[in-house]
C-alpha cells in the first residue's frame, strides 16, 4: 500500500509527498528497502511512459526530483541494512561537448534503476574515462555526444580503454542525437539506446546478467 502510494507519488512528481511517505514508512518500522522499492517503481513507470511519449523530459525531471528526495532521506539506512547497488556505471559527455540534458536523463534513469552512477561531467576526454574505469571498476561505461563533431570522440575512448587493457572489463553504451546502432557497431561499443528508459533496462540486463 505505501510502497503504491510511494510509486505514486514519484510518478507525480511530488517530492513533499515523498518525503512525508519515507518518513511515515521509517517511522512505522517499514524497511528502507520496501520504500526504495516503491521509489524505483514509480520512476520505471515514468521511463516507461517517457519511452512511449505519453510524459516529456520536464516530467521526467520533476520525477526524478521526488525520487532523489526520496533516496536521500534513505541513504543512511539502506547503508546500514547493507543495501548494494546492482552495480556500477561511469557516464560522461564525450570531449568537446557541452550538452548535459539527455545524459542528466540517462544517470536518473540509470539510478531509478539501481545503479550507482559516477557522473564525469561534460567535456570528457578519453583519459578521463579510462581514469575513471581504474578508480571505480564500473560494469557500465556510458557516453552521450549531442555535436556530428563530437561523436568521434566515442571512438577514441573505445580505442583508450582497449589500449589500456580495459575494454573487456566494461559494456560501453553509447547514445546522443546523432548516434546511430551503425555507428555503435562501427566503433566497437557494446550498446545504443534512443532514449534514457532504453538505456536503463540494457544497462540493468548488463550488471544483472
Ligand atoms: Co546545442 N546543438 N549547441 N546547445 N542543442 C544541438 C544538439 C543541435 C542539433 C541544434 C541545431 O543546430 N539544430 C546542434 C548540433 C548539430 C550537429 O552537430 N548535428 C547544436 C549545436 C550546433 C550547438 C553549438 C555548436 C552551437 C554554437 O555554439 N554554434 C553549441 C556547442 C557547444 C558544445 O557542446 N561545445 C551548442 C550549445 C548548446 C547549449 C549550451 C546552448 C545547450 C545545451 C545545454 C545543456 O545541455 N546543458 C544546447 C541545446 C539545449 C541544444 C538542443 C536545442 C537540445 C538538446 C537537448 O538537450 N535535447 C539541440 C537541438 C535539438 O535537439 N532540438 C542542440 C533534449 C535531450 C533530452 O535530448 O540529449 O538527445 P538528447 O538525449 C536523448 C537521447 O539522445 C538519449 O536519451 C535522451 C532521451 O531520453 N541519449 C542517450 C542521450 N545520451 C545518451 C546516452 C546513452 C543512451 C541514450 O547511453 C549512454
Amino acid at each position: 500500500m505505501l510502497r503504491e502510494e510511494l510509486s505514486l507519488a514519484v510518478q507525480n512528481g511530488k517530492a513533499k509527498d515523498v518525503a512525508a511517505l519515507v518518513e511515515q514508512g521509517l517511522a512505522d518500522g517499514e524497511t528502507a528497502q520496501n520504500l526504495l522499492a516503491g521509489l524505483l517503481d514509480g520512476m520505471g513507470v515514468i521511463g516507461e511512459k517517457f519511452k512511449n511519449n505519453e510524459v516529456f523530459v520536464p516530467e521526467v525531471l520533476i520525477a526524478a526530483r521526488a525520487l532523489n528526495r526520496g533516496t536521500g532521506l534513505l541513504k543512511a539506512r539502506l547503508v546500514e541494512e547493507g543495501v548494494e547497488p546492482l552495480g556500477t556505471a561511469v557516464i560522461g559527455t564525450v570531449q568537446g561537448d557541452q550538452h548535459d540534458i539527455g545524459k542528466n536523463l540517462v544517470k536518473m534513469m540509470f539510478e531509478g534503476a539501481g545503479l550507482k552512477v559516477v557522473d564525469l561531467g561534460v567535456d570528457v576526454s578519453p583519459d578521463d574515462f579510462v581514469a575513471a574505469v581504474q578508480e571505480h571498476h564500473p560494469q557500465i561505461l556510458g557516453m552521450s555526444s549531442l555535436l556530428t563533431t563530437t561523436m568521434g570522440s566515442q571512438k577514441d575512448v573505445v580505442a583508450a580503454l582497449a589500449a589500456a587493457g580495459l575494454r573487456e572489463q566494461v559494456k560501453i553504451m553509447v547514445g546522443g542525437a546523432p548516434v546511430t546502432q551503425a555507428f555503435c557497431d562501427e566503433i566497437g561499443a557494446d550498446a545504443y539506446t534512443a532514449d534514457a528508459a532504453s538505456a536503463a533496462e540494457v544497462a540493468k540486463a548488463f550488471v544483472t546478467a
